[in-house]
């Protein structure tokens, strides 16, 4: 029997904030990786399942590459690598705005032991003139050798499509991996835990981001139409546990009410969250804290 079914992974790389995340979601059309403008909002590699009739690609939004600085980085460091040795393509996403920089040099130097076809997406277009394209796209067609260089906006969705049609073109054959109403392979688990660390990312200041992790310690359906969930936002200091809390629990009812409406939108159902704030020393540093708390790739 002849099979034409055409599938592939690809892997979204680029510094923080260049809109990888944003990028899947847009292609994906759900929610699936968190967004913020926050660096290092993605720590875990999440895969986005794209099908079509003839098609499908996993797009894997790596957690960014960049210089580790302490052991949690490590791990996201190595787990970026060993990525993109597995995968069909590599989509180096880069952005307009911002345009060339160290964090940039930094990937360019590390995909030269790379064999994988790569492709430079220049996204963000939406905020810079046209005349300041063809200076970038010159700047990089001499770092590197791509495949194509496709410039696009994820926010807005500006070329998306082509850049789709064009990645189709480069996917083997191979089979369906997942059925077609299956868009990610994370357990609803971690995403729940994902939306609850957005929400932290968003309301609270630059100490906190890093130093947090959410951890689900209860998911249970109470029927039909409600879902109960126990949720700790583990912290490392107890003054962040003071700043998470806020005065008189502002800041956790804040958190709360922000992430029970996207957990709801989710799951399909009404939710109700209960939220913790847990301190633990220096939980970035300990190996076997990391496992718990989902970090092995
Ligand atoms: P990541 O760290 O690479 O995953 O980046 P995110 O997807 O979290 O996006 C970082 C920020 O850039 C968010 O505030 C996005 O809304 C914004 N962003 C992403 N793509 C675009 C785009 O095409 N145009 C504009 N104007 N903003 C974008
Ligand atoms: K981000
Ligand atoms: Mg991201």
């Amino acid at each position: 029997m002849e099979n034409n079914y055409k599938s592939g992974f690809m892997a979204i790389i680029g510094r923080p904030n260049v809109g990888k995340s944003t990028f899947m979601n847009n292609v994906i059309g759900q929610k699936i990786a968190i967004m913020s403008d926050k660096p290092q909002t993605t720590r875990n590699k999440i895969q986005g399942v794209y099908t079509q009739q003839d098609a499908q690609i996993i797009f894997i939004d790596t957690p960014g590459i960049h210089k580790p600085k302490h052991r949690l980085g490590d791990f996201m460091v190595k787990t970026a690598e060993t990525t993109l040795n597995e995968v069909d393509a590599i989509l180096f996403m880069i952005d307009a705005k911002e345009g060339y920089g160290k964090g940039d040099q930094y990937i360019l130097d590390r995909l030269q032991n790379i064999k994988r076809p790569v492709f430079l997406i220049i996204n963000k277009v939406d905020l810079i003139h046209p005349d300041d394209l063809f200076p970038l796209i010159e700047l990089y067609r001499n770092k590197c050798k791509f495949e194509e260089i496709v410039p696009i906006s994820a926010l807005q969705g500006n070329n998306v499509n082509h850049l789709l049609d064009m990645l189709k073109q480069h996917l083997p054959e191979g089979p369906q991996y997942y059925p077609e109403d299956q868009i990610t392979d994370h357990p609803e688990r971690f995403i729940i835990s994902e939306l609850i660390r957005e929400k932290v990312l968003l309301l609270t200041r630059e100490e906190i981001p890093h130093s947090i992790a959410v951890v689900i310690e209860d998911i249970e359906n109470k029927n039909a139409n409600k879902v109960f969930i126990q949720a700790v936002i583990i912290t490392e200091r107890q003054t962040q546990k003071g700043i998470l809390i806020g005065k008189n629990g502002s800041m956790l009812k804040s958190i709360g009410k922000k992430a029970r409406k996207d957990i709801e939108a989710l799951l399909g159902t009404k939710v109700y969250l209960e939220l913790w704030v847990k301190v633990q020393k220096d939980w970035r540093n300990r190996q076997s804290h990391l496992r718990t708390y989902g970090f092995n790739s």
